[in-house]
């Protein structure tokens, strides 16, 4: 049986966007002056990830419905954009049975422009020159589009379903980021379940979906900090289950920012925060945790701000 995932939030535009938007044929939003366009999309946990490009959402300009277009795509576990508008890459790589977030920035220009894409949280890299589309503003679509299919017998799932949500422009990344919605502003909030993984899997548990750890042997998840070098307060959201009592370590670049263990008991959700926490830019943030008894380790995600 296939069923929904529970949607994140409503649509909604950023309190800050100088952009102005309007629907039109249920599925295109215009964006004019933007700099920061996100979104989240949800694979179900059975998706076969293949080689056939399978398009979701898609840009061109506002005033035709022509060419150029720029296609952002799955093929195989990877997100990538193509298509007419030249704007060709790989931006990073996703998996099925949890929310991936993105945010997107597009400049406009046929010499200065910008393309770039965070993935996850992590930086997929930027294109620059000329990017289009061009054009007075951009028409946003989402939705799955047939473009492989024009020729070929579709592969994969039957039907195909993909989910998206938190559809957001604003003018800065920060806040077109999914992974913001709901935290303080500024804040970065990475999910346990879209982290690289030892010794961790994907866990849906009491209303969260989360990473536990998969033995009695130390496990981790852990995440490459995007941001610029600085300060930070750090906090992990983790589970204090009554029939264990384990251990997690918060790590950057190897370095114990300190340790602490759900001895509680109360079978909670629980936030644990360490502040003044000197972060680089491109640090690995990691958290470490093994099963102890009937507890998991599970973590829901990290915070930094
Ligand atoms: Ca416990
Ligand atoms: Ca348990
Ligand atoms: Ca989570």
């Amino acid at each position: 049986m296939r069923s929904a995932p529970a949607a994140l939030d409503k649509v909604r535009l950023g309190s800050s966007a100088i952009a102005t938007f309007h629907t039109r044929c249920g599925n295109h939003l215009y964006v004019i002056g933007t700099t920061g366009i996100g979104f989240a999309l949800y694979l179900p946990s059975d998706w076969i990830f293949h080689d056939q490009n399978v398009t979701f959402t898609q840009w061109a300009r506002s005033d035709s419905s022509n060419t150029p277009w720029t296609l952002m795509f799955i093929q195989k576990n990877e997100i990538r954009t193509g298509g007419s508008g030249g704007v060709r890459r790989v931006w990073g790589t996703i998996t099925s049975g949890v929310w991936n977030t993105f945010v997107v920035r597009i400049k406009n220009h046929n010499t200065e422009g910008i393309f770039e894409v965070w993935v996850n949280g992590v930086y997929g890299g930027r294109l620059t020159g000329d990017i289009s589309p061009d054009g007075p503003a951009i028409r946003w679509s989402a939705g799955q589009y047939a473009t492989y299919w024009r020729s070929n017998e579709p592969t994969g799932n039957n039907p195909l379903v993909t989910y998206m949500d938190h559809f957001r422009i604003a003018t800065t990344r920060e806040e077109a980021d999914p992974n913001g919605w709901g935290t303080p502003a500024g804040a970065l909030r990475i999910q346990a379940e879209v982290m690289s993984k030892t010794g961790y899997e994907t866990n849906s548990f009491e209303g969260a979906t989360c990473a536990r750890a998969t033995s009695g042997a130390v496990g981790n998840v852990r995440t490459t900090f995007a941001r610029s070098s600085g300060t930070y307060a750090v906090s992990v959201r983790f589970m204090d289950e009554n029939d264990g009592r384990a251990t997690f370590t918060l790590r950057v670049n190897g370095t114990v920012v300190g340790s602490w263990t759900a001895d509680a008991d109360d079978h909670t959700w629980k936030t644990r925060t360490f502040i003044g926490v000197s972060i680089a830019s491109g640090a690995e943030i990691r958290v470490e945790g093994a099963r102890a008894g009937g507890e998991h380790a599970r973590v829901d995600y990290i915070e930094v701000r």
